[in-house]
């Protein structure tokens, strides 16, 4: 028990949040599940909370389930879009067919998965199709080189879904893909009984129109202790976040070709038409859809660079550890509110 700000009687507990609708933070206990308000001196402090976070809560009226989330607890891990916490892998998800399979959009999720240290896993799903193999050949050949596990499922058959198990067990899980790949019929397929909602791609009125709106971590059984987090896949995802020279850490063909055979001529090559570029030397060891999305990569983050460099942004940088390189982040954030700002803040607000 403990004595709130108000001077109010509170039980405090520890739960991990699972959904956020609106301003409701939707938290597992083991008291059961709580509806609850994030507390006003954490919104005051702009506290980013995300699904998957672990808080504490305070409950004030014991006789409702609902709290206040009065802090958040550290984080193993996160990924800013969509938001969400403490995750152990993030499966790929992409169609063999309906849609189309998107090589860039692939490459952009598994560089993702590189910047944020997350491990992958690609799952290629409804392999009940026909005509797939040649679409299933030229992937494997893109992909087990690199040595990413990849697996090809059906919602629809149930092909694969044990092997999926295999990989959700025991761990939290994110899905991640374009609308219409099928992620939601996965989740379906794996705990029948869900009716999450799914639309065929036909029916999506607008290309891009996501039919799940929210990430919310489900629970897949209590015995294998799987959780996975439906998401409405990670829109706009862009490298607008890092310098360019940067990219190449995240495609593991070119680490590869820098350690095999050593740098390049100049040190911020961009391997795009420089000369005495090594990655240039070995074409035959990086795919062409691959290099392509290497190349778009780097033009977003150059433009990017172009913005902080003369959009007179203020910018806040960091660093952060790549392949045991230290590379230079630099967020579009604002300056953060001063210490001093946000309590004259609090005192108004009080
Ligand atoms: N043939 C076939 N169709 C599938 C399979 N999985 C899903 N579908 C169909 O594909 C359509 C889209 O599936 P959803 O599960 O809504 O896709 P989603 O990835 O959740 O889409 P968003 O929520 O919009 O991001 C539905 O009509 C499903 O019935 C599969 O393995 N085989
Ligand atoms: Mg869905
Ligand atoms: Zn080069």
């Amino acid at each position: 028990m403990v004595v709130t700000r108000s001077g109010k009687y509170a039980a405090r507990m520890k739960g991990q949040i699972f959904k956020i609708h609106s301003d409701f933070y939707y938290t597992n206990t083991p008291d059961g599940v709580f509806e609850c308000k994030i507390r006003e001196i954490l919104k005051k402090q702009k506290e980013k909370i995300f699904v998957g976070d672990f808080v504490e809560l305070e409950q004030v009226n014991f006789d409702s389930k609902q709290a206040f989330i009065s802090k958040v607890l550290e984080r193993d891990n996160y990924i800013p879009r969509p938001k969400v916490a403490n995750i152990d892998r993030i499966i790929i998800v992409s169609a063999l067919k309906e849609p189309d399979i998107d090589f860039e959009q692939l490459n952009r999720y598994l560089c993702f998965c590189e910047y944020y240290k997350i491990k992958p896993l690609l799952c290629f799903n409804k392999n009940d199709l026909a005509g797939e193999e040649e679409i299933i050949s030229e992937i494997k050949k893109i992909y087990t080189p690199l040595n990413y596990e990849m697996i090809f499922t059906s919602a629809l058959e149930g092909n694969g879904l044990d092997e999926l198990k295999k990989f959700l067990c025991g761990k939290v899980s994110v899905l991640c893909g374009s609308s219409g790949v099928g992620k939601s019929s996965l989740i379906n397929a794996l705990k029948p009984g869900l009716n999450i909602k799914t639309k065929s791609v036909s029916e999506k009125t607008e290309r891009g129109t996501h039919t799940t709106r929210h990430c919310e971590i489900i629970e897949l059984d209590a015995g294998s202790n799987s959780k996975i987090v439906d998401t409405p896949g990670f829109s706009q995802l862009k490298f607008d976040f890092l310098m360019p020279s940067d990219v190449t850490f995240l495609f593991r063909e070119f680490v590869k070709i820098k350690e095999t055979y050593g740098n390049c001529k100049f040190s911020d090559c961009l391997h795009e038409t420089e000369t005495g570029c090594i990655i240039k030397e070995y074409p035959e060891e990086i795919s062409k859809s691959r290099y392509e999305s290497y190349l778009k990569f780097v033009k977003e983050a150059k433009e990017y660079k172009k913005q902080i460099t003369f959009g007179g942004k203020k910018t806040e940088s960091s660093s952060k550890l790549l392949h045991n390189k230290t590379v230079t982040k630099i967020s579009s954030k604002k300056r953060v509110i001063s210490r001093r700002k946000n309590n004259q803040n609090i005192d108004k607000d009080l």
